[in-house]
């Protein structure tokens, strides 16, 4: 009998419900391989929830979500809405609740697309970043005081543990032992931030130390964005703190080809809670109910979330699928120069995963 995963699905705001429709689809058609069904449950929480209620979901979503196997998620934002408010009204409560602590970010430049780089091959930019994704600079810790005055004042602290440093480096050293190029790359900025980058960088000596068969660097941030342009197919596994890591993805899905193809997964790897699984992108306002948002980046994250349920022949279809459509070049969406749809991209994965799959 086919064994049912549970998942929840919350498409979110702007591009998010687009995306996600095709990213559902695919995953749903791509199970079949490994004689799975997903049940999905929706969950209509984001700006229009904030719009209507006040807060961006009911006051117990985190309890609603508890016994999901994992969440598939669209995008958050509105123009109208702070960016502050609504990253921590959802997408962030919902990382810490369930310690997914490993935010894990590819980039990979597919056959038929485009670096903005010049003379990159395909293949040959292939990193994985492992962004920490529960403490950092992201903590939800500070204030203000004599709003409205001159004297405003403003304190963000930023909180790093050698639990939370050295679990998210170690994840990254356990990884990097099964790809081929065996390197860790380690992102810092101790040179300025005497305490907590400090702390990292003692801890990623501590757990390079575990691991003496893969060689290691440590870069400045400032370095680290310099050398992405540079030389990015010299990275393999990189690990960074919550800024760094969320920053230097941006590059580098840029590298690679566009933001709508970067997939990215939030994973507790203990499972004893659900994982979450979305696009790197946002809910881009500019593009909202123009139907030619890149399912790409959700459709990937998808593949990442059926890693994550251990149903490795599914997430290989959908991988083959997307590099197949990528390298026909047929069918794109704007961002890579093509003009087709949001729908025509979604079917042109489901028409390659379809002939691999039940052939
Ligand atoms: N795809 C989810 C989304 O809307 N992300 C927007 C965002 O700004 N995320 C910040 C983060 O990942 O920390």
């Amino acid at each position: 009998m086919a064994r049912v995963h549970r998942i929840a699905v919350i498409a979110g705001d702007g591009i998010g419900p687009d995306v996600t429709r095709e990213a559902q689809q695919v995953a749903e058609m791509a199970v079949e391989a490994d004689s799975a069904v997903l049940e999905w449950s929706d969950f209509p929480w984001g700006t229009d929830h904030y719009f209507a209620q006040g807060t961006m979901a009911p006051p117990d979503f985190l309890e609603t979500l508890a016994p999901f196997e994992a969440i598939l998620l669209g995008a958050v934002g509105h123009p109208k809405v702070q960016d502050h408010v609504t990253l921590n009204g959802l997408l962030l409560p919902i990382r810490r609740r369930f310690d997914q602590y490993i935010c894990l970010r590819p980039s990979y430049l597919y056959e038929g697309v485009a670096s903005p780089l010049a003379g990159k091959l395909p293949g040959s930019i292939d990193l994985l970043v492992f962004r920490e994704n529960t403490e950092g600079e992201y903590v939800d810790v500070g204030g203000r005081v004599y709003r409205g005055f001159p004297e405003e004042t403003a304190l963000q602290t930023a909180v790093f543990t050698r639990r939370g440093c050295e679990r998210i480096i170690r994840a990254a050293f356990e990884v990097a032992q099964s790809r081929p190029r065996r390197r860790v790359s380690s992102i810092t900025k101790s040179n300025a931030q005497g305490y907590g980058m400090v702390l990292w960088d003692e801890c990623f000596a501590r757990v390079a130390a575990e691991y003496p068969a893969i060689s290691t660097e440590s870069l400045l941030i400032d370095r680290a964005v310099m050398e992405f342009v540079r030389r990015p197919e010299s990275f393999d596994v990189v690990v960074a703190s919550n800024l760094f890591g969320d920053i230097l993805t941006d590059l580098g899905a840029i590298v690679v080809g566009s933001m709508g193809l970067a997939a990215s997964g939030n994973i507790d790897p203990t499972r004893r809670g659900p994982s979450m699984f979305e696009p790197v992108h946002g809910s881009a306002p500019d593009i909202v109910g123009k139907g030619i948002a890149n399912p790409l980046a959700a459709i990937l994250s998808a593949a990442m979330m059926l890693d994550h349920l251990q149903l490795p022949r599914g997430a290989e279809a959908i991988r083959r699928a997307v590099a197949a459509t990528l390298r026909a070049g047929r069918v794109r969406t704007p961002d890579l120069g093509g003009t087709s749809s949001t729908r025509e991209v979604g079917a042109a994965v489901l028409a390659e995963l379809s002939s691999s799959i039940r052939r």
